[in-house]
């Protein structure tokens, strides 16, 4: 390994620092590992933050009846059982002791008159499950992990973005990277990596996302030969800001619909009526979505093509005080009180269920050294989520992430880090400079970004996706040469976008190329052309490896919960009572 670069050695690195990143790297350090935790954004911007209304968790301290197998059976049919099964089944075992760690650190969650954690209710959750904090629970979470964090020791990277991951042979031992101030670059030398990089939706127009969720982990997780499980599954929150267009996709937390928010069309009619009208606002997301979306192309929409949803009738001082953030968020963003009258929403585009392929236990991708947790893993939501299963999802699996790598750090040989590949990847980033005639990378992204939102929406078709794909290919050769003519590294966002869109087309192409071959409707994926899904029949799509330019998607049986057509039996039965 040559000395040019400016060179850290960890026993394990942790790629992204929101929850799960944090939750990881935590575990690392008390395990006595040296541990670095590397973000591309400032620490405590995360999109952790986007999950405001609650941590799911059978603490059943509102609900007595609640038990982690009610939470799982929940999580499995939210997930329309193409969830792991072992994942949800951890989560849901495990989520109480998480919530009750993370209030020992110091969150100062909500409380019950009688002292306990208060818990809300939320979509597809039987019973009132959702720790919070009014309405800013992902906050307060990273602001006890980031506590935490760094008092216990962990060496933090800000504004650091890694655009590689390096192999000795088959495992990796370390990551390339640049500032984001300067744009000189990094290596980071490690035993073990844990990619917890979030999410994809920047490759959509109207998203919760912000600008760092560009499907980082996920490309740099594939690029070195791990596998993506699930990529159709893209969760589009049936609430966001609609108005005014600078704020267009800003998350309005599903908390309001857990505190009685009501949804209407622009005839004033309670639409959820027709489409779940056991569950009403509180159907599973992809159903809520849906309908909202409905509403508005058969001409029943809010003036800026939302619906509106309405807390008004609970009253000012509660709306106050359990919705703060949004009453400040529409009263300073919009100019509306929703405390007197409804807010204008409609579905953005906020999670991907699909991800990096992991061992349950221990989020062991299949490349030796390589672990994935939270957002940028697949597997424990199936075909969707359930609000607040993010938040317990990456307390979950960061913490065992952590534990994992450490095990396997503890363990390892020294690796070497491989000078023709560091080489390589500084190539890849300079070599955006200096070329006059280069795609303008802003011009690529909202061309993306229009593409996926027309063809790779809420509703999908044959005809559509085989464009998309189509069209992925021209975005593939237009990112290739994709740059800068003039300029330089330091400050310079252009020439963070051009690596950032090469990441966004990996899993933009996952997405649509899983879509394209899944006959049929499941959770969030929604054909048109194939509206039917079986209980009972069920695949995944695994995207292996390039096959010459192009991506492999082939389709895996799915291994069901031994006992899972009990449950669903059970669920239908309940439901029909
Ligand atoms: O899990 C989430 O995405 C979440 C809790 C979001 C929200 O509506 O608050």
């Amino acid at each position: 390994m040559n000395d040019k670069y400016e060179t850290h050695e960890h026993d394990v690195i942790v790629i992204g620092a929101g929850g799960a990143g944090l939750r990881a790297a935590i575990e690392c350090s008390a395990m006595g590992m040296k541990t670095a935790l590397i973000c591309k954004s400032l620490l405590g911007k995360a999109h952790t933050v986007m999950a405001e209304g609650g941590v799911a968790a059978a603490l059943a301290n509102v609900d007595s009846q609640d038990s982690w197998q009610t939470h799982f059976q929940d999580t499995i049919f939210g997930g329309k059982y193409l969830n792991n099964w072992r994942m949800a089944e951890i989560h849901a075992k495990e989520s109480p002791d998480r919530v009750k760690e993370l209030e020992k650190w110091g969150a100062v969650f909500d409380r019950t008159s009688d002292g306990k954690i208060i818990q809300r209710p939320f979509g597809g959750h039987t019973y009132r499950r959702l720790a919070h904090v009014g309405d800013r629970t992902g906050l307060e979470m990273i602001r006890t992990l980031q506590d935490k964090g760094i008092h216990q020791g962990i060496d933090v990277y800000m504004e650091c973005t890694i655009t590689r991951l390096l192999k000795d042979g088959d495992r990796v031992c370390g990551a390339f990277g640049y500032w984001r101030e300067t744009g000189r670059f990094v290596v980071f030398k490690a035993k073990a990596v844990i990619l917890a990089s979030g999410g994809i939706c920047k490759m959509y127009r109207i998203t919760s996302n912000s600008w760092e969720s560009t499907g980082d982990g996920i490309a740099l997780g594939y690029n070195a030969g791990a596998q993506l499980l699930d990529m159709e599954f893209l969760q589009f929150h049936p609430t966001g800001m609609v108005w005014p267009p600078g704020v267009q996709g800003l998350l309005v937390t599903e908390a309001v619909r857990g505190e009685g928010g009501i949804l209407r069309n622009n005839k004033n009619e309670r639409f959820m009526e027709k489409y779940d009208p056991k569950r009403m606002e509180l159907s599973t997301r992809d159903v809520v979505a849906r309908s909202i979306y409905t509403e508005v192309k058969e001409g029943r929409g809010s003036p800026h093509g939302g619906c509106f949803l309405d807390i008004s009738h609970r009253g000012a001082e509660y709306v106050k005080k359990k919705l703060p953030s949004m009453y400040h968020q529409f009263k300073e963003l919009a100019d509306v009180d929703i405390t007197t009258g409804p807010m204008e929403v409609g579905p953005t585009a906020h999670y991907a269920m699909g991800g990096i392929k992991v061992d349950a236990e221990t989020c062991a991708t299949r490349v030796p050294g390589l672990y994935a947790a939270g957002e940028c893993s697949g597997g424990m939501h199936g075909a969707n989520r359930l609000g607040g299963n993010s938040l317990s999802d990456l307390l979950v699996f960061g913490r065992r992430a952590g534990m994992a790598a450490s095990e396997y750090a503890k363990n390892a040989k020294p690796a070497n880090i491989d000078s023709a590949e560091v080489e390589n990847a500084a190539s890849e980033m300079t070599g955006f400079f200096g070329r006059p005639n280069a795609e303008d990378p802003y011009k690529l992204h909202i061309d993306l970004q229009t593409m996926m939102e027309s063809l790779v929406g809420i509703f999908r078709e044959e005809k559509d996706l085989t464009v998309a794909v189509a069209k992925l290919e021209e975005f593939k050769h237009r990112a290739a040469n994709v740059g800068i003519n003039e300029g330089q590294r330091m400050f310079n966002p252009g020439w963070h976008l051009c690596k950032d869109l090469r990441n966004m087309l990996v899993c933009a192409e996952a997405v649509a190329r899983a879509a394209l071959l899944r006959k049929e409707s499941r959770g969030a994926h929604s054909r048109l052309d194939y509206p039917k899904y079986d209980d009972y029949w069920g695949e995944h799509n695994v995207v292996s490896e390039k096959q010459g330019d192009a991506m492999h998607v082939e389709p895996c049986p799915v291994v069901q919960a031994p006992n899972v057509v009990a449950l669903v039996e059970e669920k239908k039965a309940k439901e029909k009572k």
